[in-house]
């Protein structure tokens, strides 16, 4: 009989790898699981609900918001504030910080950053999307924390995951201590341990880009492109094409099968247009554990100075041998 292992099992058991840890850390991953378990919820029944379509407003980067993005990102929110552990939310959908001003978070030291539903082109479709998200300690050590807290490098990170509804709903977490993937049991209720200590192969034959924007493509990114659709038997050219249009479908692909994902600068665009806060950090910090490479086409994401919060930037990640190619190509030619 095979034993099922929990993702609150799990947590608790890993809390010995942070000996001076007092389990805050614990609780907050345990919050956005169960904030991942209602936004599920939604998304299994949003034919069904009034919860399909545009929600009539538009974020800080003049994005149509969907109903589905709102209630994501409300849902984070509302268990990010109850879980007491958390001073301030940061979010792809709120032009500003949130600050959590409650007495059960008084003595909160954690922000949290949120794409609360990733991909969300894809929801009316019935398409896989996601949530990301990532988690720092405050810098400041009295009084309210502020934005400048906020203000952090991928590096800095302590923990980070995403939540993916797809096929089967699956949350993948590393706190720097490796992978680790829990597919729900909707039967259960759990998100439970399916994919222990997730290793990304060194090499893949899947390339995801979105070739629609070829023209606006850097050389260095247009002559990658050809690099992987030439044939060579040594390397496994062609390449297989693959890009949903979701970060968190393609990537999660990416992680299991390996390949390379890039969304790169374009002509109308220098930093191409995926956040570096709520979306390349913490797949940067998963991919890395995993074993994997992510860097803007040139640096490490990792290293990148954030000097705002919807800051943009290009994004090369997967297999560190694929990614260190597309990076050969981008010295070269770009
Ligand atoms: P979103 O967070 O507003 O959904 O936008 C991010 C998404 C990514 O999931 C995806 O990789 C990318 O945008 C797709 O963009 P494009 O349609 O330009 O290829
Ligand atoms: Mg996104």
């Amino acid at each position: 009989m095979s034993i099922v292992k929990t993702l609150g099992q799990f947590i608790i058991e890993r809390q010995k790898d942070f000996p001076f840890a007092k389990g805050e850390l614990s609780r907050l991953l345990r919050d956005l699981g169960i904030a991942a378990k209602i936004v599920n919820r939604a998304i299994n029944k949003a034919g069904l609900i009034d919860i399909l379509g545009e929600a009539g407003s538009t974020n800080v980067q003049g994005e149509h918001q969907k109903k589905l993005d709102l209630y994501a990102n409300e849902q984070f929110i509302a268990a990010l504030q109850c879980g007491g552990e958390c001073c301030i939310v940061i979010s792809e959908e709120n032009d500003e910080y949130i600050y959590i001003d409650s007495e059960v978070s008084k003595d909160a030291k954690y922000i949290v950053a949120l794409d609360p539903l990733d991909g969300s082109s894809n929801i009316d479709v019935n398409v896989g999307v996601g949530t990301i998200f990532s988690i720092y300690r405050r810098k400041s050590l009295t009084g309210h924390a502020t934005l400048n807290d906020a203000l952090q490098k991928g590096t800095e990170q302590v923990a980070s995951g995403y939540i993916i509804y797809g096929s089967s709903t699956m949350l993948v977490y590393t706190t720097g201590k490796g992978v680790n993937g829990f597919t729900l049991d909707p039967s259960i209720g759990e998100f439970c341990l399916s994919h222990p200590d997730l290793k990304i192969p060194n090499s893949g034959n899947i390339y995801s880009i979105n070739e629609g924007n070829y023209n606006y493509f850097p050389d260095g990114v247009k002559k990658y492109i050809k690099y992987c659709q030439v044939e060579d038997k040594l390397t496994n050219r062609p390449y297989t094409s693959r890009y949903t249009g979701s970060m968190v479908a393609d990537l999660h692909r990416t992680l299991i099968k390996g390949g390379v994902f890039i969304y790169p600068p374009t002509s109308g665009a220098n930093k191409g247009k995926l956040r570096l806060v709520y979306e390349c950090n913490p797949m940067a910090f998963i991919v890395e554990q995993a074993g994997g490479r992510a860097s803007n086409g040139y640096n490490r994401i990792l290293d990148i100075e954030v000097e705002e919060l919807h800051q943009r930037s290009a994004i090369f990640i997967g297999s560190t041998d694929m990614v260190k190619k597309a990076e050969e190509f981008m010295l070269s030619f770009s």
